[in-house]
């Protein structure tokens, strides 16, 4: 049986899980030696790549020695904290990765509560001891307390700690050593993560935990095997988490090899492979064998906690931009996605109307943001999150937010939290004049609240948050404190009148482009909105007044990102996506329409 250990690499948003992995691809020697690969070379998809984000975790495997270590990087983003979740089940040991700065954050406490409750054995690795700031021995005694407080047994308590500089494929046992390679990471890998369990002799059990596509071979199941031998071709009995059994033949055995997958004839108890053939499998379903099929324990994924509407876009620029803009093509898209994203919900709740949930705003934006790249059109609602009733009580999602905030403008900060509801658990010094204070909030005080925290701090703030748990509902929180500037008419933007409009606010739009009536051109200063005409044009006049047209200087517009666009837009606004524009609109369209139904929510 072939030797194997398992590992996934854990750590909050940013700590270096990527680039600690491409250094163990690296050292390793599973890069040829003249194999060309990008930085990050596991952030293989587009949007990954230019966000510098893992979205979706991945699976590889490296060699040493006579060993084959299978690795699954995992994404640090709570939006996808479910992803991390599922993939704790599949392997025996985890390397947690913590900033020697930055310390323990939200998503590092989120990851380590999951991996210490499924008893996994932990590695822990202070990454970035390279910088200036850095504080290995801080941050090592704040992940003892973590440990402790999230109730590790004495096995993972007593975890050995490496020093890296992940990016410098530097690491060690000891800050007082030498800087040394990553073999000190191989070798506690092999010394300290347990061996697979499990026996190639018994009946084939196997769980899938994340799904892919190929156009070839239709949807696959990236699995770990935990008994059993497997071949191509062998008939099979899915066990989906229902109950229900699918009889079934794997056409295609696929494994990982550093950033190759290839075809393979046969793998055992430990391993973890990729099977085709299997049009019906789903995340958690058992492929097991055919004559005695006993399933596995079923995988638990997080619920949603937010969700946004998308529907067809009715705007009067509506088809102009995009490929894909009715119905049936968007709720066909939508439940393609579905099929692969076990993170995410559908609902169709209307004509052209689809209710899509997932666990953050984020993970909601990667969804819209493929689909434009894809040629579609589409209108966006504003985020809400998802209340629920526990035994009788209306429950609403908690979110742990940490901030780290320049002292001076730290009390501005407090009080806008303490009207969205938020309750402050601590506050530390972190040095170079920042505060480090830990809140507890509604989620639905977060929607909107980024923008806002941005300006408050003069763009020095960080904040970080993840899902803490569902807790009764709180009541009214302060939304956005600005209105809207909004067109009256349909048109070309001018120079003239956005000058004139520059005074009352913000623009989110420059000079000639496409408007309608009821589309927001801009952020109001006071909180009403405004209706205004960007397309005037100068009275008309025979004389010309030379050099007055330059004294126009207009102030660069406001660049509104996706994410921005969605964390700004309330109740009665939509976005509308398309492949070239981001456009931000009224609902009802005509100031009539929303005077009549404002009236009506009266
Ligand atoms: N100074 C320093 N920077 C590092 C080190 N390791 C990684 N980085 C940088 O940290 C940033 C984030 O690295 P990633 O490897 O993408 O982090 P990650 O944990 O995979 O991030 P997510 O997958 O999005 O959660 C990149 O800019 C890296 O170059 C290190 O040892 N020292
Ligand atoms: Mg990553």
């Amino acid at each position: 049986m072939q030797k194997i250990r398992n590992i996934a690499v854990i750590a909050h948003v940013d700590h270096g899980k990527t680039t600690l992995v491409d250094g163990l691809l690296e050292q390793s020697g599973t890069f040829g030696s003249h194999e060309q690969h990008d930085e990050r070379a596991m952030d293989s998809n587009d949007i990954e790549k230019e966000r510098g984000i893992t979205i979706l975790s991945k699976n590889t495997a490296i060699t040493y020695g006579d060993h084959k270590i299978n690795i699954i990087d995992t994404p640090g983003h709570a939006d996808f904290g479910g992803e991390v979740e599922r993939v704790l089940k599949m392997v025996d040991g985890v390397l947690v990765l913590v900033d020697a700065y930055e310390g323990v954050m939200p998503q590092t406490k989120f990851v380590v509560k999951k991996m210490l409750a499924l008893g996994k054995k932990p590695i822990v690795v202070i990454n970035k001891i390279d910088k200036p700031s850095a504080e290995p021995d801080r941050v090592v005694d704040e992940m003892f307390d973590l440990f402790a407080d999230m109730g590790a047994s004495d096995d993972q308590q007593d975890f050995p700690v490496i020093y890296a500089a992940a990016r410098d494929g530097m690491a060690k046992l000891d800050m007082a050593d030498p800087d040394g390679d990553f073999k000190c990471i191989f070798e506690t890998i092999l010394n300290s993560i347990p061996e697979p369990e499990g026996s190639p002799e018994n009946p084939l059990q196997a769980q899938v935990f994340t799904l892919d596509y190929d156009n070839y071979v239709g949807k696959i199941g990236i699995s770990r095997i935990f008994n059993g031998t497997v071949k191509k071709g062998d008939n099979i009995m899915l066990a989906k988490a229902d109950g229900e059994m699918v009889k079934g033949k794997i056409s295609k055995l696929i494994g990982f090899h550093g950033l190759n997958r290839m075809e393979i004839e046969q793998a055992e108890a430990g391993d973890i492979v990729a099977f085709a053939g299997m049009e019906t499998v789903d995340v958690g379903d058992t492929v097991a064998d055919p004559v005695n099929p006993v399933a596995l324990d079923p995988m638990h994924v997080e619920e949603p906690t937010l969700t946004v509407v998308f529907a067809v876009n009715d705007s009067p620029l509506a088809g102009k931009e995009g490929k894909h803009v009715t119905s049936n093509k968007l709720r066909e898209r939508l439940e393609f996605e579905m099929n692969t994203n076990v993170a995410m919900k559908l609902e169709v709740v209307g004509e052209g109307k689809f209710k899509v949930s997932g666990r953050g705003e984020l993970q909601i934006t990667v969804l819209a943001e493929n689909m434009r790249r894809e040629d579609f059109e589409f209108s966006i609602s504003r985020p809400e999150v998802i209340v629920k009733e526990i035994e009788g009580v209306k429950c609403e999602p908690f979110e742990h937010l940490v901030i780290d905030v320049p002292e001076d403008l730290s009390g501005g900060v407090i009080e806008r939290l303490g009207k969205r509801k938020a309750e402050m658990k601590s506050m530390l010094p972190m040095g170079q004049g920042f505060q480090r204070i830990e809140f507890e909030i509604p989620a639905r005080a977060l929607i909107g609240f980024r923008g806002q925290f941005l300006t408050d701090t003069k763009g020095e703030g960080i904040m970080n948050h993840s899902f803490l748990e569902f807790r009764p509902f709180t009541g009214a929180v302060e939304s956005r404190s600005y209105g809207a500037l909004v067109s009256m008419t349909a048109g070309s933007t001018l120079a003239f009148s956005l000058f004139g409009i520059q005074n009352r606010g913000v623009l989110y739009i420059g000079v000639q482009t496409e408007v309608y009536e009821g589309m927001i051109v801009g952020e109001h200063s006071r909180d009403n909105d405004l209706v205004v005409n960007p397309i005037k044009g100068k009275a008309q006049s025979n004389v010309r007044s030379s050099g007055a047209d330059e004294a126009i200087k207009l102030i660069p517009p406001r660049d509104m990102s996706l994410e921005r666009a969605l964390e700004w837009i309330e109740d009665d606004e939509l976005l509308e996506i398309t492949p070239k524009s981001i456009r931000i609109r009224k609902k009802f369209l005509t100031e009539a329409e929303r005077k009549r139904n404002s009236r009506k929510g009266k």
